[in-house]
């Protein structure tokens, strides 16, 4: 009888599987079942947290299809350990493989996604990154000098102009001797807000401008759009100035502020020589798909603007009480700020804003900087929205959605009267949240998702520490519904999604092997050799399926340096190869169609080394392989490498040589 039943709903799969997981849940994960063989309706890219890296999901199937390699190095790609790509992690601090990413944003043009690149904070090392949409890559990685601790980071303006870098940490700035008591904190701490500039072609990043800010913590930002374009808004919070348990010492004022700034008024003040320059240091790492080499630059000097030259180019409305989130809704005329500890959420007005800076309704200056009467700019405050509100993200229809991270719920309301139309609970403690197109002038709206922090009871244990997880809602309707639960990697933070269509047909498939200007391309197995230089031994090295070219090499001694450059010379979608040896100190290198990688590896001792392909290529996957022979310092064998023929040709005197027998030579 059950084998029967099981049968019958194998046939008809379709039918029988929502069903089952239709009654677990409530009735709605048919809408989030992608049938096998079938795509998702969207990209989700979303932030690592502390592992470093972006991942990118399937919406609204919840399904990873793939971790980006961005500020941490990654021994399942090389990334950060092949030759090539260690100078992407290259800063003024030496090589720094790892960082804390939190915040990602879409490239725009007219407001809109146009799915070009993604870029990164680096929360600890201040660093940006630049990911191309077109090979999930990281293509370039910023350091950013006068800085702490980037997350306010890396929101975008409409056009892509500008991405922002705020720091969360103030401290003393990079050419002043930083050598001071902690507690000078409020005479030599300082703050900046980097403006990075997109080219609009290659999307290479260049500081453009530095401001220079009271000593206050930046926490998140918004780039004004539509009618605010032109303007950046800022949540800060420690106004206090504290040095010391913050919890309670940077949480002392009633109000903390939204800082705006007219980045068109500093663009003014830069052209008209306002901006002094300041001597620095900071790495600007590249990534060149025709040499399939990155390149690291230090750069000495950044031009920095002082409020006190520029008039007129910020402002402070206050913001109860310490801020977190401030999110611009899709139309630019509201600024929602969502205070940690306040018990409403209010929103501002771009227009009143305007209004009260014409009219002067100022309330006192902070640190020189004009600061706007609360009731002035006010358009509103949500009242009772929940517990702990954090970020925001709007639909298409005029609302808005707020994570409360205390009260575990998401609370949607309108920007128009502030009403609260429906609250759905999450679990638990959500942090960002992503609507498809949400960030923009024209959301899609359909789906919401939840980055939660804690899981407790949603999932297998794993020991100490629980998976971290997104929950995936419709809100197409009134009622906000949960559709889905889903584990995901790192600890997420921010997050977008895009329709798949922008990004599907663009996809970058091989690497052309006529484009690779890899110093040490091999463009067919004819031109594989060995070479010494030295200590260091060149291995010019092709994998096609199913071998690697040379299969045996001889004449390596104990301490040299071997450099394998494999080029991988499929030009088919998909077939990646890898290459590992044993005892190397680094990881694999994995080699993508047309693409050279090297791996460093350092001969410790004598013996026969085997090496292969790590990425199952084809059914004669486990013979694409080969041995690398390590012989004493000293020793006269010569540098040989051959495949297929068993070539150096086996002497009298090497024939005799078994193990038993050498060892009395040894
Ligand atoms: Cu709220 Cu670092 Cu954007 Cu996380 S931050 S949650
Ligand atoms: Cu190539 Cu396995």
């Amino acid at each position: 009888m059950v084998l029967i039943l099981a049968s019958v709903c194998l046939i008809s799969m379709q039918s029988c599987k929502p069903k089952t997981t239709k009654t677990a849940v409530g009735g709605d994960a048919a809408k989030s079942f992608v049938a096998p063989g079938t795509y998702d309706e969207f990209y989700n890219i979303v932030s690592g947290g502390f592992n470093g890296q972006i991942a990118v999901y399937g919406i609204p199937s919840g399904r990873l299809f793939r971790i980006v390699p961005v500020f941490s190095q990654s021994p399942e790609s090389g990334y950060g350990f092949s030759e090539e790509t260690k100078p992407m992690l290259n800063t003024s601090h030496g090589f720094v493989p790892w960082d804390d990413q939190h915040h990602i944003a879409l490239s725009q043009t007219k407001g809109e996604h146009d799915g070009r690149w993604v870029f990164a904070n680096g929360n600890n090392t201040p660093r940006l990154a630049r990911i191309d949409l077109t090979t999930f890559r990281t293509s370039e990685v910023l350091e950013i000098p006068n800085s702490a601790g980037n997350h306010a980071s890396p929101f975008i303006t409409e056009n892509s102009e500008y991405i922002v870098a705020a720091t969360r940490f103030s401290v003393p700035l990079d050419d002043q001797n930083g050598d001071v008591p902690i507690n000078t904190y409020k005479q030599n701490f300082k703050g900046s807000i980097s403006f990075v500039s997109i080219n609009p072609t290659s999307g290479e990043m260049n500081i453009a401008f530095q401001i220079r800010t009271p000593g206050v913590n930046f926490d998140l930002s918004r780039a004004g759009k539509g009618k605010s374009h032109g303007w950046f808004f800022f949540s800060c919070y420690n106004t206090e100035k504290a040095n010391t348990l913050l919890e309670v010492n940077a949480s002392a004022k009633d109000k903390d502020f939204v800082m705006a700034v007219n980045w068109k008024k500093a663009e003014e003040y830069l052209k008209a020589g306002k901006a002094k320059k300041q001597a620095v240091k900071y790495a600007h790492n590249l990534y060149d798909e025709n040499t399939h080499t990155a390149a690291s630059t230090i750069k000495t000097e950044v031009f920095v603007l002082d409020p006190a030259d520029c008039p007129d180019m910020m402002y402070l409305i206050p913001c109860p009480k310490s801020p977190h989130g401030t999110d611009v809704d899709p139309t630019g005329e509201y600024i929602v700020a969502s205070g940690k500890l306040a018990a409403s959420i209010p929103v501002f007005s771009f227009t009143k804003f305007q209004k009260a800076i014409t009219d002067k309704a100022f309330d006192g200056e902070y640190d020189g900087i004009p600061v706007i009467k609360y009731e002035a700019v006010l358009h509103g405050e949500v009242a009772k929205p929940g517990l702990g509100p954090l970020h925001t993200e709007f639909d298409e229809k005029g609302n808005a959605y707020t994570t409360m991270f205390v009260s575990s719920e998401i609370v949607k309301w309108r920007i128009s009267d502030l009403e609260v139309l429906d609250r759905v609970p999450t679990y638990y403690s959500p942090g960002h949240l992503s609507i498809p197109g949400g960030p923009t002038a024209k959301p899609h709206g359909k789906y919401m998702i939840a980055y939660n922090k804690i899981t407790k009871d949603r999932y297998l244990p794993t020991g100490p520490e629980l998976t971290q997880s997104a929950q995936l809602f419709d809100i197409s309707g009134e009622k906000i519904k949960l559709l889905l639960d889903f584990p995901t990697t790192g600890e997420p933070h921010y997050a977008e999604a895009l329709p798949a269509s922008m990004l599907m047909s663009k996809q970058r498939k091989i690497y052309k092997i006529e484009e690779n200007t890899h110093p040490y391309v091999s463009k067919g197995e004819g031109q594989t050799k060995v070479e010494r230089k030295g200590n260091q031994v060149h291995v010019w090295m092709t994998a096609i399926r199913s071998h690697l070219t040379p299969d045996n090499i001889e004449g390596v001694k104990v301490g040299d340096e071997v450099y394998f450059h494999v080029t991988n010379l499929e030009q088919d979608w998909d077939v990646p190869h890898g290459f590992a040896i044993k005892g190397a100190n680094n990881a694999e290198i994995l080699i993508m169609p047309g693409e050279t990688q090297t791996l460093k590896w350092v001969a410790d001792r004598v013996g026969i080394f085997p090496f292969y392909c790590t990425d199952f290529c084809s059914a004669l996957h486990q013979e694409m392989s080969g041995y690398l022979r390590v012989s004493p310092v000293g020793s006269n064998v010569a540098l040989h490498f051959s495949t297929g023929t068993n070539k150096p040709s086996v002497t009298d005197a090497d024939s005799a040589k078994t193990i038993g027998s050498t060892s009395k030579t040894k």
